[in-house]
């Protein structure tokens, strides 16, 4: 049985792969105590898709990872907001502004992943990663919010989420002048962080702020 479960997504937004994805299974195929599953990019399916995977395969510790393009850095997500503003329609050309993730719940989660040793070891694999105050308000929000709603209902199970930068191969098709991370160093990084993850209940005592 799977000790952690990593989900990527599937394309969204015009592209053909998703790094999300790409690397989850790559670790997958890597070590026998990750399962890989990939989530619809579609706020309806994704969150029963979740909680399906959850299910099925009974993890200790749940890693959720969507692209965010644009970005430079493995960034490990420490909060999810209770909302939803797509800037643009999802797979299934649904496009819900202002609405929340779950009608009543809290306002925001925090992720249980701790994220400041997670950047550390990422960092020490070789791969650039920073702490994200902000998963956006997208599916990827989306997911993070719901897995947070969802855990205690799975008593002892941590989990988190962590946005990837493009791919180099996504950026030479498109040609768009934005940052990338291989597929293989993304696996890195989500290696580094699962095993710091599943050793480390408390977070180290870094500053890992942002003014902005
Ligand atoms: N990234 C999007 C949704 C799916 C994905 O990989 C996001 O950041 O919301």
């Amino acid at each position: 049985m799977a000790r952690v479960l990593m989900t990527g997504f599937a394309p969204f937004g015009g592209e053909s792969v998703n790094p999300s994805w790409q690397a989850v299974s790559r670790v997958a195929a890597r070590r026998a105590d990750v399962a890989a599953v990939e989530l619809p990019c579609e706020f309806s399916t994704s969150l029963p898709a979740l909680r399906a995977a959850i299910e099925e395969h009974r993890p200790s510790l749940v890693v959720c990872v969507g692209q965010a393009g644009g970005r430079a850095e493995v960034t490990p997500e420490r909060v999810a907001v209770n909302l939803i503003d797509a800037r643009i329609p999802d797979n299934a050309g649904e496009q819900p502004v202002d609405v929340p993730v779950v009608p009543g719940g809290p306002a925001a989660y925090f992720t249980t992943l701790p994220v400041k040793a997670c950047v550390a070891a990422i960092r020490e694999a070789g791969v650039p990663a920073s702490v994200s105050h902000t998963a956006g308000t997208y599916v990827c929000n989306q997911v993070f919010y719901g897995l947070m709603h969802l855990l205690p209902e799975f008593p002892g199970v941590r989990g988190g989420f962590v946005h990837v930068p493009f791919s180099p191969e996504q950026v030479a098709a498109s040609g768009k002048a934005a940052p990338s991370l291989s597929v293989d160093r993304i696996a890195d990084a989500l290696e580094a962080l699962a095993d710091t993850a599943v050793k480390t209940t408390e977070d180290l005592v870094v500053s890992a702020g942002a003014e902005h």
